[in-house]
């Protein structure tokens, strides 16, 4: 059985306290469930959310890092300042990071390695644009980031990286995939990861939909074979529609 997650993508929301109140009460309201619960706080607030978070069953997960060890980068942070906190897992390519930072897959491929390397789970994200879809060009363009982000990892790697199919089109807009675009998309993705890296590999890998995932539309979105969860944005800010979500398995 391949493992379901829900992760909720907090991007630039929520002072400490705003933090500490949201996942106090996700903690509370919490279902017993084999899902694995993810949260993803601002840099600032990592630190708090783990402290908060101990032995809840929740994961803290870092937006973004950078790909260097340390230096003279400076507003960055490196993947051992995650790890030394307690922040293991690592959101890497999200359609935000990728329009307004300049991120490209060479560089996202780079972040890949050094999140490895610190032993770190990587949530890569990736998805194509509006333009693609309507060019019909929307496999292609998730075929050549997979290539050029992943495809240059070891069979033992794949261990480590979770997917995230994020259509840029239905990425805060409130316009979703259909369930049946969601699936079509994920198949496609899986038999890609089988062709590189076999069967087993593909079969036990998570593949996240995100794009406007709300408590309405989870629940169908994840009865599709090939949807293992969601990477939620809007949604992950209230605790009652986030585990509405959650519970859409
Ligand atoms: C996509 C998603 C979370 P939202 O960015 O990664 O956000 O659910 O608000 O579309």
């Amino acid at each position: 059985m391949r493992k379901t997650i829900v992760a909720g993508n907090w991007k630039m929301h929520k002072t400490q306290k705003e933090t500490v109140a949201l996942l106090e009460e996700i903690s509370s309201k919490k279902p017993n469930t084999a899902t694995e619960i993810i949260v993803a706080p601002t840099f600032v607030n990592l630190s708090k959310a783990v402290e908060v978070t101990k032995g809840k069953g929740i994961t803290v997960a870092a937006q973004n890092m950078h790909q260097a060890e340390g230096g003279a980068f400076t507003g960055e942070i490196a993947a051992s300042m995650l790890t030394d906190i307690g922040v293991n897992t690592v959101i890497l390519g999200h359609s935000e990071r990728r329009a307004y930072f300049h991120e490209t897959d060479a560089l996202l491929a780079n972040k890949v390695n050094t999140a490895l390397k610190h032993e770190m789970r990587v949530i890569f994200c990736f998805g194509e644009e509006l333009k693609d879809r309507q060019q019909n060009n929307h496999f292609n363009i998730v075929e050549y980031q997979l290539r050029d982000g992943l495809f240059h990892l070891e069979k033992k790697d794949w261990a480590h990286i979770v997917l995230a199919y994020e259509p840029v089109w239905a990425i805060g807009t409130g316009e979703t995939a259909s369930p049946e675009q969601a699936q079509e998309m994920h198949q496609f993705i899986r038999s890609l990861v089988e062709k590189v890296y076999g069967f087993e590999i593909a079969d036990n890998l998570t593949i996240l939909y995100g794009g406007s995932v709300k408590p309405d539309n989870a629940k169908e979105i994840f009865s599709k074979p090939d949807v293992d969860g969601g990477l939620i944005g809007g949604a992950a800010l209230k605790a009652d529609d986030f585990l509405a979500i959650v519970n859409g398995f």
